[in-house]
């Protein structure tokens, strides 16, 4: 999706962004996040009105929309997050408020994990994101499967480009909230690494 000088570029702007830690259910998180367009509220669960898009976003906008399938002004919503060593995120769906998820991943590896409830216990699979590679979440990946990435050793930025669903500023929407792993299976519950959120 981009080359190196591209992501080394990407990448001095982003760390010139004002990010911010993530609070969910009163504790820290270790990424930190920017919102443009469109502000998500951890503790509120509200898609309320962000930020506009800096300027420099708008090249990769368009990519990310062609490989979507969506019109570039239809990403209405870009999140940004780092993290540092050590940090992932725990199983979630994004919430229902927005729609199609293009996602740009730079620096470090990762594997991205999917899970859905089959029977009792979980069908799961993993996709690597290998540095300067996109992902489209959309259909049943985006609606019925959970993601999460385990903690990842090197420090690794996202650009994630969203469509809304719904356009109305305030939307209360719950399903961001991480899936809790320990309630709904304990066994897999104690081997996901991602499932502190929390923390991650
Ligand atoms: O870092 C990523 O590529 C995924 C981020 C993600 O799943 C999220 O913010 O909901």
């Amino acid at each position: 999706m981009l080359t190196s000088e591209e992501e080394r570029g990407l990448v001095e702007r982003l760390q010139a962004l004002p990010l911010e830690t993530i609070v969910m259910r009163g504790r820290a998180a270790r990424r930190r996040t920017a919102h443009f367009g469109w502000r998500y509220g951890y503790e509120t669960w509200r898609v309320e009105p962000g930020p506009p898009t800096p300027s420099f976003l708008a090249p990769l906008r368009e990519r990310a929309a062609a490989l979507g399938g969506v019109a570039p002004g239809a990403l209405e919503e870009i999140l940004i997050t780092e993290y540092p060593p050590g940090a992932g995120i725990g199983w979630h769906r994004d919430a229902p408020a927005f729609g199609v998820v293009v996602g740009v991943s730079l620096l470090a590896p990762c594997r991205m994990r999917f899970r859905q409830r089959a029977g009792p216990g979980w069908r799961s699979l993993a996709v690597p994101l290998a540095p300067r590679s996109a992902y489209v979440l959309a259909g049943p990946a985006r609606t019925s499967w959970q993601h999460g990435i385990p903690a990842i050793p090197a420090l690794r930025y996202s650009i994630t480009f969203r469509t809304l669903r719904t356009a109305r500023a305030g939307v209360r929407s719950g399903d961001r909230r991480p899936a809790r792993a320990g309630r709904l299976d304990p066994l897999r519950a104690r081997r996901a690494p991602g499932r502190d959120q929390g923390a991650s």
